[in-house]
């Protein structure tokens, strides 16, 4: 198990340095949208969290720079105002991760992993790793925001296989209950647990997300322009922000076209549509004659196996996922064509529920019955509540290791610089 978390945090941190070593140190203290922290906050606060959980409450240590502690805590500043703060230069917010690393894997080598709620199966490590990771996505998303040169390459996702462009339109998910949430996942966040069952009425669920061409296919039909398919409050965001298309698309002499890590490239018809808000979802959802699922119909359909009644890690089965599964793990920049990965489908016959873009439920964020909050109740808690709509399933930038089945995710409605995109549901019985 040591060798498995090692490899974990190794990894994280590869990544991390993948994304901060590509630009110029002026890169990484701007500020490239008021809605993000200049990358070397980023940085800096996984040293500081890292720190402050392995180091200090699991390793019992002095805290190694404690007036730096509130510069990265997330909750004092509010991003739009990190970069006036007096950060760690680039060079020192490196060195100072890497310093609390160096005395982490010498803490990983002498710590008992059991005895003790915070090290049961290593817990506090991979939330850790996890936590990098979450930030690393975070960058990707700085980083897609930035303009200038490209900094980031990547190789295109495997072609769709020949089936996707016959695939069912969408799946039907029989009546029944199901185990939603877990006791069982080690390294499950607070607000994943604990399990519990859920009944559910049937419904039809999209067999794979939303495309580029449907979506076009709205705002051709002028689904912009008609409150009919908009919430009130969608309808207001929609005028206030002068919502047209996608964020980063534009309409070039007939065509749409879209910015992606610094390159321009016409919008791919098949590709599962991305940066769009949850208002926009909710409208096209509407437009369709359909609806968002909730996040209990969009766990059920990516982990119940109706041939055991048990719910799965992921919707291929309890193996982790691998390039044969999921778009996962930023090997590539950008979703792949709905349809793709087979061999990840669930037992519903729905492909894509993990990995290629995160996607928005109709759900608000709410705990399960049950919850306690830990080890911090600021990592869910303090969130809770019907501003935050529920995202489920990772997408292209997420790491395997905080993504699973039971994952949760949330952001405003408004939101649209992440990596959202959505699939639609149907009641059945209305059918
Ligand atoms: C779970 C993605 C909403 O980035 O705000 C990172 C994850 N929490 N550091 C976020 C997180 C603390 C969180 N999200
Ligand atoms: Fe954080």
């Amino acid at each position: 198990m040591r060798e498995a978390i090692a490899a974990e945090l190794l990894a994280a941190r590869a990544r991390t340095a993948a994304l901060t070593d590509c630009v110029e140190d002026a890169d990484l203290t701007a500020q490239h949208s008021p809605l993000m922290s200049p990358l070397v906050w980023d940085l800096a606060h996984i040293g500081n969290q890292e720190e402050l959980w392995l180091l200090r409450n699991v390793g019992g240590r002095d805290p190694m720079h404690p007036e730096i502690d509130p510069l990265y805590d997330a909750f004092q500043h509010p991003r739009a105002e990190r970069p006036a703060l007096p950060l760690l230069p680039p060079d020192e917010a490196r060195g100072y991760a890497h310093e609390v690393r160096g005395r982490v894997l010498d803490l990983l080598a002498a710590s008992p992993l059991e005895g003790a709620p915070l090290l049961d199966a290593g817990f506090a490590f991979g939330m850790i790793a996890q936590h990098e990771q979450q930030h690393d996505e975070t960058m990707l998303i700085t980083h897609q925001l930035r303009r200038g040169e490209p900094a980031l390459a990547a190789p295109p996702p495997p072609p769709a296989p020949a089936d996707a462009a016959t695939l069912p339109a969408e799946v039907l998910i029989p009546a029944g209950p199901f185990t939603m949430g877990t006791d069982t996942e080690p390294w499950a966040l607070d607000n994943e647990r604990p399990a519990h069952t859920v009944d559910l009425p049937a419904y039809f669920l999209d067999t794979t997300p939303v495309t580029n061409a449907a979506y076009q296919r709205f705002i051709a039909d002028g689904g912009y322009d008609d409150p009919r398919w908009w919430t009130k409050e969608g309808w207001d965001h929609r005028l206030r922000a002068e919502l047209s298309a996608p964020l980063f698309w534009k309409q070039q002499d007939g065509q749409w076209l879209r910015r992606r890590f610094g390159t321009v490239e016409p919008v791919p018809p098949n590709e599962p549509v991305l940066h769009v808000s949850w208002y926009e979802a909710d409208a096209y959802a509407r437009w369709a004659g359909r609806r968002l699922p909730t996040e209990a119909e969009w766990e059920k359909a990516a982990r119940h196996d109706p041939a055991t009644g048990r719910s799965r890690r992921y919707p291929w089965g309890d193996g982790p996922p691998g390039p044969e599964q999921a778009n996962l793990g930023q090997r590539h920049l950008r979703p792949a064509a709905a349809g793709s990965y087979p061999e990840g489908r669930s037992p519903y016959g729905a492909r894509q529920l993990m990995g290629d873009v995160w996607e928005w439920t109709a759900s608000d964020f709410h705990p399960y019955p049950g919850f306690r909050a830990w080890p911090y109740k600021e990592y869910s808690e303090v969130f809770f509540g019907p501003e935050y709509k529920v995202l489920r399933g990772g997408c292209f930038a997420v790491a395997p290791v905080a993504c699973r089945g039971t994952f949760r995710n949330w952001d405003y409605p408004v939101r649209r610089q992440i990596f959202s995109g959505f699939r639609t549901a149907r009641s059945a019985e209305e059918s």
